[in-house]
């Protein structure tokens, strides 16, 4: 009986080492930096590209609209509706926080009754133009991933412009144009996201597609389309990621194109409703903006799998011995070749291009005795976080682990069975060399096996 459960766990331990090694593949997550692998050698480590998981992106920017006083409520207005000049409830107060309407209330979590929303004072000053920027700062490079929605929930403006930044504000390129009318506003042919091509998808086209007028009531949103534009390369539903990641990798124009610091929303003319705007009654023109989605990841250049939010800003937590905000550069001493970003290629690990220490040219040892510190030239071996000795074997200046005397390896982390003779012995040797990280799995297969043993069992 024990005989064939013992060769059925086999399999299924072979068929879940290989869905595992599947799945990274089907996703095109590249979600892990490095493995640990046993070689002849003993353990070593196998690095790969990695990126952090996308995002909700509003829960780390700073807002400011422009100009500073735009925002309603200083002094208290009462608004009336759009479809409606009779109707005069939309009061805005910016000292009572119930009617107040903050730029806060575009990133609060939606999904109340009635919703919240940022509300701009009323177009008073008409025909002047009610001009308001909208800018979303990160301070962080970032990786669009889905699309950009902007909820209007005063009737879609009837132009605007939704425009990026690479250099932390320094320079602004449009993304997209709105319009009810594009020749008009913008002198543009009006063009959907369904008319771009792979050769014109960096194309910057004005759409008239969210600007339409009286149904605004049930349409409330203005997008700016990624996954449209990623579909063109990647297939409708997106299921062929790989061949998206294998243009990202090849074409920067491309990779540029989805990668922001900053956003910019420019609200060019409010909603009217009708040909003609109500000269004598102006309180039914503004703006208001209950929510505003942006997802995306943080840039790493494919050197780090977690981005984390530290004083105010978000920064990649780099391996490969890379570091900086985006991991754009070799630590030092490890510039022993020129810096560069991993690779997604080959599909599904990438390359990880890291940084190799650095040993050209004169080497300033620092003047320790042999038991000192380590060597700061020298590669880390051991550390007290992430590569620690195993077994209660000891890191010695980070250059080798003092195992206990019943294991040996690089991190103690083999029985000392194989070199002394006699050693370990019984059926369960083989299975020292799972990593801690693999025990879970090793009981999901005993869990499957066992009831797959049950099943079997009841065969004639
Ligand atoms: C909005 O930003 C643009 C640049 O993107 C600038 O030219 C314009 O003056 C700004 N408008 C306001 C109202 O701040
Ligand atoms: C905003 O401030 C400017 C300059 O301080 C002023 O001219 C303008 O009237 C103010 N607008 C509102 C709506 O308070
Ligand atoms: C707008 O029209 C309504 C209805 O005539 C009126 O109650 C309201 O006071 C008007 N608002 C202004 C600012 O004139
Ligand atoms: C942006 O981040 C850098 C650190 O990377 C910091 O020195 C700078 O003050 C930040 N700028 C803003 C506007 O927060
Ligand atoms: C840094 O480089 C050394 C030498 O190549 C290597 O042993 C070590 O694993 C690297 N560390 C990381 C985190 O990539
Ligand atoms: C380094 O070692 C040499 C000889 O062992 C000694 O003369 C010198 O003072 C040391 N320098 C420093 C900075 O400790
Ligand atoms: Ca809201």
């Amino acid at each position: 009986m024990r005989f064939p459960l013992v060769l059925m766990l086999q399999a299924l331990w072979a068929s879940v080492c290989q869905t595992m090694q599947h799945y990274p593949a089907a996703w095109g997550h590249y979600d892990v930096c490095k493995s640990q692998v046993y070689t002849d050698d003993g353990l070593t480590w196998d690095y790969m590209a990695c990126q952090p998981e996308a995002m909700d992106m509003t829960k780390y920017l700073k807002v400011s609209v422009d100009p500073p006083n735009i925002t309603c409520g200083d002094p208290p207005e009462t608004y009336c509706a759009l479809e409606n000049p009779y109707m005069c409830n939309n009061e805005c107060d910016a000292q009572n926080e119930d009617l107040a309407h903050p730029p806060e209330l575009m990133f609060d979590f939606e999904g109340r009754n009635p919703t919240t929303f940022w509300q701009s004072s009323s177009w008073k000053k008409y025909p002047k133009p009610l001009l308001v920027n909208i800018t979303l700062s990160w301070n962080k490079t970032v990786e669009l991933t889905d699309d950009i929605v902007v909820t209007f929930e005063s009737g879609r403006p009837e132009q605007m412009v939704l425009e990026k930044s690479l250099d932390y504000g320094k320079t602004w390129q449009p993304y997209q144009f709105y319009a009810t009318d594009c020749l008009d506003a913008f002198t543009m042919e009006p063009k959907t996201v369904q008319d771009l091509t792979q050769h014109t998808l960096l194309d910057i086209i004005c759409t008239e597609e969210y600007s339409r007028g009286y149904v605004w009531k049930y349409d409330k949103t203005v997008r700016f389309e990624i996954k449209d534009r990623f579909a063109l390369f990647a297939g409708p539903r997106l299921h062929n990621m790989a061949s998206l990641y294998g243009q990202l990798d090849t074409t920067k124009n491309l990779r540029d194109f989805f990668t922001i610091t900053d956003l910019r929303v420019r609200l060019l003319r409010p909603a009217t409703g009708a040909t003609m705007v109500d000269e004598n009654n102006l309180s039914r023109y503004f703006y208001a903006i209950s929510d505003i989605k942006v997802q995306g990841r943080c840039k790493c250049n494919l050197h780090a799998n977690s981005c984390v939010f530290d004083k105010e800003k978000l920064n990649c937590e780099c391996e490969h011995n890379t570091t900086g905000p985006d991991c754009g550069r070799c630590k030092r001493n490890y510039q022993g070749r020129a810096w560069s970003a991993g690779s997604y290629l080959p599909i599904p690990k990438g390359t990880a291009n890291t940084c190799i220490p650095s040993n050209v040219g004169p080497v300033i040892r620092p003047n320790v005795s042999s038991l000192g510190v380590a060597n700061r030239n020298q590669a880390r071996v051991c550390d007290n976080e992430l590569l620690r000795c195993q077994n209660g074997g000891v890191c010695l200046n980070n250059l080798r682990c003092q195992c206990t005397s019943a294991f040996t390896g690089l991190l103690c982390e083999k029985p000392r069975c194989e070199s002394e003779l006699g050693g370990c012995g019984g059926p369960d040797s083989g299975q020292t060399a799972l990593s801690p990280a693999s025990l879970p799995t090793l009981l999901l297969v005993l869990l499957l096996g066992s009831t797959l043993f049950r099943e079997v069992s009841y065969w004639p």
